[in-house]
């Protein structure tokens, strides 16, 4: 058995216990800052100066969290509390995070380290941390009442381990989970493997997969919605005011997708194969690994995937559930497809001057039109591209990969202009007459012959 002192210094870089002095000196040192964040800009952190070398994730539209070394030991603070998170530009969230936004920060160390990880708890009820997919002593694994007590309000609790594996896990609350993720509290956890020779990349991309029901004109999440979410996200921002994933041609390139929604997410990139090199589980070895183009992820789940990005262009990365890339809408409303409204529109607008027919082509032109909207919420298709509107929403980005981005370069280097001959384009000639299923010739399925 260990005392508390052991167990503390236990497993330190280059040290298994502490002296009693340096113990006086971890105590000295007092609880670490809290880093504060309040911007929802993609934040890059400068690859590390000392130590073990790695790229550093970078978390579109997040941030890593700092940490302080405390004799061998990394420490983290983090402090759960209430945060105003801006979605996209002209809605802002009234959400539950950690340190200022919300999702959380990720945090990021190396294979090998013991963590320090303070949660101080600035929520009106009970929290704790839950390490998803690490492996760790019991009385770490934050399952409220399971683990250890709740984490009461204005209370800190340290939760503190060694990092046995690396790979990319995620961090939640177990406590009252429902209503505290609903909220929008969550975050990822990577480990960089000890080895920098293993499965190096140029670039780490990281996407927190999460979902808010919110009302336009309101701000604060329903948190009892189980499926119709009305808002999908990644690390709670919307597009089109996700960032794009810049990238270097011939990068190679990882992209890690956690999913802390109620529902699973086919994220689909356009341009490129790749292989699922990991899951929260750990890597997958290079013959396991296998293709896709889309990759499932499934609830409570992380995915990683590789590519190398010989192919230069914008590319489109989206979940394939369709109505995952809309923003905010009802879903109560009638298909007019096909429907003349012709008769229907005076009427209409003699009791309601303004009246729009819409849907009866189809929902796209919704894409670049400028209605006026209720407070607070933005269109739900309103993302532009260089040739117009881009009729997406929700869990959508873009992929762009150029020649000469600088390695530290992760600015949006604007649209791709496709080269001469390598464009769609519209046709003015003579068409050929169009081939139909009139003609018996095309039909090949024998007629069946009636028996009796
Ligand atoms: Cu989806």
């Amino acid at each position: 058995m260990m005392n508390r002192r052991q167990l503390l210094g236990a497993g330190a870089a280059g040290a298994t216990l502490v002296s009693s002095q340096a113990w006086g000196k971890t105590l000295n040192m007092g609880l670490p800052e809290a880093a504060h964040m309040d911007s929802a800009a993609t934040a890059v952190t400068a690859r590390p100066s000392t130590g073990v070398d790695y790229t550093p994730v970078v978390t579109l539209n997040g941030w890593t969290l700092p940490y302080r070394m405390n004799n061998g030991v990394k420490e983290f603070h983090l402090v759960a509390e209430p945060v105003e998170r801006e979605l996209a530009d002209g809605m802002i969230a009234h959400l539950w995070g950690y340190n200022g936004q919300s999702t959380g920060p990720t945090i990021e160390a190396v294979e090998g380290d013991r963590v320090r990880i303070y949660v101080t708890n600035k929520l009106p009820e009970n929290t704790s941390v839950h390490w998803h997919g690490l492996i760790l002593p019991s009385g770490m694994d934050g399952v409220v009442g399971l683990s250890h007590p709740g984490i009461k309000p204005g209370k800190t609790f340290v939760y503190e381990f060694d990092l046995t594996k690396s790979g990319t896990f995620m961090y939640h609350p177990h406590a009252d989970e429902m209503v505290q993720m609903a909220m929008g509290m969550m975050g990822m956890f990577v480990v960089h493997p000890k080895d920098p020779t293993f499965m190096p990349v140029d670039r780490d991309f990281l996407i927190m997969l999460n979902a808010f029901d919110i009302d336009p004109g309101t701000y604060v999440p329903r948190v009892m919605t189980m499926n119709d979410f009305n808002l999908w996200t990644w690390n709670s921002r919307i597009f089109p005011d996700i960032d794009p994933l810049v990238v270097n041609k011939g990068a190679r390139v990882r992209v890690r997708v956690g999913n802390l929604t109620m529902t699973n997410h086919p994220i689909h990139m356009h341009g490129y194969d790749f292989k699922v090199t990991c899951t929260d589980g750990g890597w997958v070895p290079e013959s396991a690994q296998w293709p896709e183009v889309s990759i499932d992820i499934p609830v409570g789940a992380m995915r990683a995937y590789e590519f190398t990005a010989d192919h230069l262009g914008d590319w489109a990365i989206h979940c394939h559930k369709s109505h995952h890339t809309m923003n905010a809408m009802g879903h109560d409303v009638p298909t007019f497809i096909g429907v003349d409204k012709s008769q229907l529109t005076p009427k209409m607008r003699s009791f309601k001057p303004g009246y729009m027919p819409m849907g009866t082509a189809g929902m796209g032109d919704m894409g670049k039109m400028s209605m006026e909207l209720p407070e607070n919420t933005i269109p739900m298709m309103n993302g532009w591209g260089k040739h117009g509107p881009i009729e997406m929403g929700g869990m959508f980005s873009v992929v762009k990969v150029r020649d000469g981005i600088a390695p530290d370069d992760y600015s949006d280097p604007g649209w791709y202009d496709n080269p001469p001959g390598e464009e769609a384009y519209e046709w003015t000639g003579e068409l050929p007459e169009f081939a139909t299923n009139n003609s018996p010739k095309t039909i090949l399925t024998p007629k069946p012959t009636q028996k009796g």
